[in-house]
């Protein structure tokens, strides 16, 4: 059977995902792109290829490849209390924080997070872009051949979202590469 899906004004989206435009003010977009420009980026590899985006993690992190990773900074800290308030649950369970800078021309590849995280909350700053989700399927367990996206919603400059439920469990997302720098700050709940 399909995933269940859910109405998001007049967008299709899958059931658990949630979108706010206007998420931030402009003067926050500008206050979090400054900090964010004295961030130290790391590269990523996914899959075993080094992804165009870098990234810089924070908290409870399973993602830095065993690497110890430094305090969610506190220019996060408004931010995360914000999220956390919008997907009902404590600041603290979002013990992890990831920034990601997508230069021109970066994309992420499809996939769905790490089964440590629960939510996913995440806002994106500076550049506009599309999100594509498709139901996940196990790599492996279909035939070769491309897979298209079931949805596409676009997430623009200063907007956030939510991925709860299905979205997060049952689909895998991606962006598409980026025409102009954006940066997209995420957090997530961490199982224990
Ligand atoms: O840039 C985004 O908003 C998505 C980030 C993402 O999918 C990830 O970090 O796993």
């Amino acid at each position: 059977m399909p995933p269940a899906r859910g109405p998001l004004f007049d967008v299709d989206v899958p059931a658990g995902f949630q979108y706010r435009n206007d998420f931030i003010s402009v003067d926050e977009e500008t206050a979090l792109s400054e900090a964010i420009g004295q961030v130290e980026f790391s590269t990523f590899e996914m899959r075993g290829v080094v992804a165009r985006r870098r990234v810089a993690f924070f908290g409870r992190s399973y993602d830095a490849g065993g690497a110890s990773t430094p305090p969610v900074p506190p220019f996060l800290l408004p931010l995360c209390d914000r999220l956390a308030t919008w997907a009902n649950v404590d600041t603290d369970a979002f013990a992890m924080a990831l920034i990601n800078e997508y230069r021109p021309g970066a994309p992420i590849g499809w996939h769905r997070d790490a089964p440590q995280y629960g939510i996913v909350a995440g806002v994106s700053l500076l550049s506009p872009c599309r999100m594509k989700l498709r139901p996940y399927v196990q790599r492996g367990s279909t035939p070769g051949g491309r897979r298209i996206a079931s949805h596409e919603i676009a997430l623009e400059r200063r907007s956030a979202y939510l991925m709860t439920g299905e979205s997060r469990n049952a689909y895998e997302h991606h962006i598409p590469a980026v025409a102009t720098l954006r940066y997209s700050i995420t957090f997530r709940t961490v199982r224990s």
